[in-house]
């Protein structure tokens, strides 16, 4: 690819493409907003977090401590669906995270902070090496993720995050795309194996993870790293 043709690849893929996830789709029907899902800082902007390191990096919340007025049942082996307002415009990975809601809180009350995450999906691109690199959340206007069969009952956060890497060369450009849905999970079998155990966010991220600082375009990308922790396992 040529210098000119990366540049207007760049400046197409970084025009007014910001989304949100806003809630939850049940049954096929679509929850109202930020009723399972907590209203973010960027309900109307659509705005990402770019500092890894930020509080919004938990589940960017307009107002911790609010909490959402509902919370989800879900059967675990299910899967969870948000709806994505108004689609994944930016180019790069999808992955959702889960929290067990301690003893003493509730999933409408818990603020997600501490040592309590781990991941439950994550996909990489396709085309890698190639001028058509392709992520699988590319355009999608819902976004799904299976429950592990193997987790405890219980309350959770589920928090899904997508990464635009078009500007994510340089420190403070990767662009993260975060809600949190509020979950009440039964038919869990437990026993779930969190690799190199649960993470924080923030914490679980720096701004110079391969991940997250990662040049899309030129040279072209021949590997991709997720950032975060391994997929939790049954
Ligand atoms: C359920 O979620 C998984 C990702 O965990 C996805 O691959 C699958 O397509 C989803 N199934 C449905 C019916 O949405
Ligand atoms: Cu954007």
């Amino acid at each position: 690819m040529k210098l000119s043709t990366s540049l207007a690849v760049l400046a197409a893929a970084g025009a007014h493409a910001h989304y949100t996830f806003p809630s939850t789709i049940t049954n096929g029907v679509r929850d109202p907003d930020w009723t399972t899902v907590r209203m973010t800082e960027n309900r109307y902007s659509h705005g990402p977090v770019t500092d890894v390191t930020s509080a919004a990096m938990t589940c960017y919340e307009l107002n911790p401590g609010t909490g959402a007025s509902k919370t989800l049942s879900v059967a675990a082996g299910s899967n969870v669906t948000f709806a994505v307002d108004t689609n994944i415009g930016h180019p790069g990975p999808l992955q959702f995270y889960l929290a067990k809601v301690p003893s003493g809180k509730t999933a409408a009350t818990f603020d997600g902070k501490g040592a309590v995450w781990f991941k439950i999906y994550q996909d990489g691109p396709t085309g890698l090496g190639t001028q058509s690199i392709k992520w699988a959340a590319d355009g999608k206007t819902e976004v799904s993720v299976k429950i592990p069969t193997c987790v405890e009952n219980g309350e959770y956060l589920l928090r899904v995050e997508h990464i635009g890497l078009h500007s994510a060369a340089s420190i403070g450009g990767a662009q993260l795309y975060i809600s949190c849905a509020q979950l009440s999970v039964t038919g869990g079998t437990g026993g779930i194996k969190v690799p190199g155990g649960l993470v924080s966010f923030p914490g679980a991220y720096k701004a110079t993870d391969p991940g997250i600082q990662f040049q899309l375009y030129w040279p072209i990308p021949t590997s991709y790293v997720n950032p975060g922790p391994a997929v939790a396992t049954c």
